[in-house]
């Protein structure tokens, strides 16, 4: 029997441990987190100093909250689903819902205090790759600071002393948590918001995976074979277009997590080199290129005004890049006449598929055959004209002359002016002339 005394004093004690619970977690920011693949809009900062914010390609901006003039962020180390590409699910590790983690953004100058919750079956930490700050706040496990339990919750502090572009990520058992898709994207916008402006500021991660056809969760072994390229963790078609208005200025900010370089080259425009991790490069140093390396652990900024109108490509130029869940113990058919040997071997193996020989018509029926469960064909993506035989790092950048400033929507595909396309000759082909 519990006396009325009783009830009341052990109610009274109830409501004690309530409100000093709810103290506890008031001293912690809300955790903000999303379960979409999908581009949010910019994040304009809605307190704090001013500046323009960056818009983060199938990924999104943690909100924050500030305290006492401190810039507080949660982080949240976790289980998620990531929708790598329609048709294809992964069970990877990221941050707030997400893999990537949310892009953080503050300003120079500002005091950041950043919680990071662990709630992955093992230890983590974060790194602020390319920081400066006191070398316990640099977030590597053993060395700067002991690993983060499942359960606890670690507090990062320091000033965000340098504007530029930097990344984030585990720095405790990170060949497997990075293969699992744990990283993130951090800006540190300069104090003036005009200074090295642009009209639109897109970043991404670079990032690769290898998860069987028929699988769910990366292989984290895997060294150097990886099956799935993606900005993101998206794999094309599942990438976002980039869109911009004829005549904008537009930065493209990319961080390279993977485990290789990757050649990233841009169609119908030339564009600068202007920035890398280390810091913005001065106006007159900056160098033209089309087609810019990126190596492992690097991020560069590269700027260009998007001055010709049209859907123009934009992707890893190493070819097996731009494929998805490709494997390579693939005999070289190509010039073999396989439509004999394809009804032979299809009488075996359901569903075969002859591989070359036809050029690229793998790829439109790779779209039509069945797939096995939870993959991607290997070229995809349906354009205006046909297939446009593309996975992984690949995408497109729309420019448009009719856009407006704020607005990041597939405008659907290029309707290019009569006569600037190119046309099937129709006419007799000319005689075959040797050389004299
Ligand atoms: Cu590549």
């Amino acid at each position: 029997m519990v006396s009325r005394r009783h009830f009341f004093k052990g109610a009274g004690f109830a409501v004690a441990a309530a409100a000093t619970a709810r103290a506890a977690l008031a001293a912690l920011p809300e955790i903000v987190s999303t379960t979409t693949a999908d581009m949010h809009a910019p994040l304009s900062p809605p307190n704090g100093r001013p500046y323009r914010p960056v818009a983060t390609l199938n990924g999104w901006t943690l909100p924050w909250r500030m305290q006492h003039g401190i810039k507080e962020f949660h982080l949240v180390a976790e289980p998620v689903l990531r929708e790598i590409a329609p048709g294809m699910k992964a069970h990877l590790w990221g941050y707030n819902g997400q893999s990537p983690g949310p892009t953080i953004e503050v300003v120079e100058g500002d005091r950041v205090r950043i919680y990071v919750t662990n709630r992955l079956p093992e230890h983590t930490s974060i790194h602020w790759h390319g920081q400066r700050l006191p070398s316990g706040m640099d977030g590597v496990a053993g060395l700067s600071q002991p690993a983060i339990k499942p359960g606890q919750t670690y507090v990062y502090e320091f000033t965000a002393a340098r504007a530029g572009t930097f990344m984030y990520h585990p720095h405790a058992d990170e060949t497997t948590q990075m293969a699992m898709g744990m990283m993130g994207f951090w800006v540190t916008h300069p104090r003036d918001p005009e200074s090295m402006a642009v009209d639109r500021d897109y970043v991404f991660l670079m990032n690769a995976y290898d998860i069987d056809p028929g699988s769910f969760t990366p292989n984290v072994s895997t060294m150097l074979d990886f099956n799935l390229w993606t900005f993101n963790s998206r794999a094309y078609p599942g990438i976002s277009p980039m869109v911009a208005r004829q005549g904008e200025r537009v930065r493209i900010r990319l961080g390279n997590l993977s485990m290789t370089n990757h050649p990233v080259h841009l169609h119908g425009h030339e564009f600068v080199v202007a920035g890398t991790d280390g810091g913005w490069i001065p106006a007159a140093a900056r160098w033209p290129e089309v087609t810019m390396d990126l190596g492992v652990g690097q991020m560069r900024a590269i700027e260009f005004t998007a001055s010709a109108p049209g859907d123009w490509a934009f992707h890893c130029h190493k070819s097996h890049h731009t494929m998805n869940a490709m494997g390579h113990g693939v005999p070289n058919t190509l010039g073999v006449e396989q439509r004999d040997l394809a009804d032979k071997i299809a009488a075996l193996v359901p569903n075969y598929m002859p591989m070359s020989g036809e050029g690229g018509a793998m790829a439109d029926m790779t779209m039509e055959m069945p797939l096995p469960l939870n993959t991607l064909p290997m070229m995809a993506g349906a354009g205006p004209y046909g297939n446009i035989e593309m996975g992984g790092m690949f995408t497109v950048m729309k420019v448009r002359a009719d856009l407006a400033p704020d607005d990041y929507r597939d405008p659907g595909w290029y309707q290019a002016p009569k006569g600037t396309t190119a046309y099937l000759w129709e006419g007799e082909a000319p005689p075959a002339l040797k050389e004299p």
